[in-house]
């Protein structure tokens, strides 16, 4: 064996460079995506990382012969002359004039739902029963490309901001979130928590590294089956010390989704123009108090009796409102009521009714949670007391208090909640690469 050197040759040729090889021979690798059999000759379209690339077989350029071996999903080596090709809108494009293919692999089935056309036509359930092949169409892979693309820019924005990347455990001693949705977990013998979320940990870690930021899976046990909740999904979380008010979060979350979107544009151009993406210009992102939403709401819309949050069609109009008056299709709704938000939400110090806490709406839909934390030890035993629960439970977690901590906040912001809505999904399963949902889990 050679010694491992850690550069691998490369050995396919992206599609990306045959404009630097026309009339020249090259080699590429990827599935077979789709042939279309024109008699006399045949197109030949090959699937790679990201592209689909156009081959011409011929008996014309070479003394190779398509035989039945070739078929669709086989994984293949193809040598071939690129050329240079109109598309019918005129615009440049290159194909490869297939000299000689290598069958690297072969199926052993047809797959059970058409994946080469412009889009999977079949039920979403058939698609998600299906995931491990309905995920090679181009148009659902570019959806979790773009999900990467979101990552990415929520990573690299707050790396650039000083923030700290960590892990902290799913494996829990009590659920974060309060609440029915836990998942119960027997820990040899010892009743233990699914993480609902990283908030025990994350603002643990405020004192050790000031700003941190962990993307990862949390479990929520929802009884119902809805079109924007899943059982498992990916919360980006961050957590910031010394800030100055609840807005510093608000602030940062705005730098990052300018972020975001201005590298989707940059990077994922093809996903987006195949997805035909509308993606939003974010400016400023307008803020209103939830006191004042909920007045807005109940003198438009008709027969709203919970008055202590919103309903589905109260964040739909509020989407609609901020685009009307504001053209932006973000909103922050801050100051929920204080009997409404979780154990750690800091009460806001004028007015004790209400909290230092915010949730983002994103064209009309809840992506983000937030707000300032209680930082003061006394401050939150007295209010765990107050809200019947007990803080020795919570002995580990009042450690960051005891101790010391700067007053801090931070937010979760659901991956798949931004996704579906960045690209209009219905339903947040559309943009879960395999959902967990009370009826599925599997594959
Ligand atoms: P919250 O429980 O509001 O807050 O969750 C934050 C964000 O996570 C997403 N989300 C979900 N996405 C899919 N399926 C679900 N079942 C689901 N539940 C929540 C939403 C939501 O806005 N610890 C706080 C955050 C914080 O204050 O830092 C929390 O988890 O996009």
């Amino acid at each position: 064996m050679e010694d491992m050197t850690g550069v691998i040759p490369c050995t396919s040729t992206p599609y990306s460079e045959f404009k630097n090889h026309i009339g020249e021979e090259v080699t590429i690798k990827g599935a077979i995506h789709n042939i279309r059999d024109m008699s006399d000759f045949a197109f030949i379209i090959v699937r790679t990382a990201r592209e689909l690339i156009q081959c011409v077989y011929s008996p014309d350029f070479s003394d190779y012969r398509l035989d039945d071996k070739v078929v669709e999903q086989c994984s293949a080596k193809i040598r071939g002359k690129v050329v240079k090709s109109e598309t019918r809108d005129g615009s440049e494009r290159y194909e490869l004039q297939i000299h000689d293919i290598e069958i690297l692999s072969t199926p052993a089935a047809i797959p059970p739902v058409v994946i080469s056309k412009k889009q999977i036509n079949c039920d979403l359930s058939v698609n998600l029963d299906y995931r491990p092949v309905t995920l090679r169409n181009p148009k659902e892979r570019a959806i979790f490309k773009i999900q990467e693309g979101i990552q990415r820019g929520f990573r690299e924005y707050l790396m650039s901001q000083g923030f700290t990347e960590v892990h902290t455990p799913k494996i829990n001693y009590a659920g974060a979130e309060g609440g029915t949705n836990v998942f119960k977990l027997d820990y040899f013998g010892k009743q233990v928590y699914l993480a609902q979320s990283p908030q025990l940990y994350k603002q643990a870690l405020v004192p050790v590294y000031e700003r941190v930021f962990e993307i990862a899976p949390v479990f929520r046990a929802e009884h119902h089956d809805t079109s924007r909740h899943l059982n498992e999904y990916i919360s980006m979380d961050f957590e910031m010390g010394f800030i100055e008010s609840f807005t510093d979060i608000m602030n940062m979350e705005t730098g990052v989704l300018k972020y975001i979107m201005e590298l989707l544009k940059k990077e994922y151009e093809p996903e987006i123009e195949l997805l035909k993406v509308d993606v939003p210009e974010i400016k400023s992102i307008p803020c209103i108090r939830f006191k004042d939403a909920k007045e807005m709401c109940v003198k438009k819309l008709k027969n709203i009796t919970d008055m202590k949050d919103f309903e589905p069609e109260e964040e739909a109009f509020l989407g609609k409102w901020a685009k009307q008056q504001y053209n932006s299709d973000f909103l922050f709704v801050t100051h929920y009521l204080s009997k409404k938000r979780p154990f750690y939400t800091m009460d806001d110090p004028e007015d004790p009714e209400v909290t230092l806490s915010f949730d983002l709406l994103f064209r009309g839909i809840e992506i983000t949670s937030g707000g300032q934390r209680v930082h003061d030890y006394n401050m939150q035993v007295e209010k765990m007391k107050r809200l019947g629960m007990n803080p020795d439970e919570f002995e580990t977690y009042l450690m960051l208090h005891k101790y010391g901590a700067p007053p801090h906040g931070g937010l979760g912001l659901g991956l798949e909640r931004l996704t579906m809505h960045l690209l209009g999904f219905k339903n947040v399963r559309n943009a879960t690469m395999f959902p967990r949902d009370i009826n599925r889990v599997t594959p």
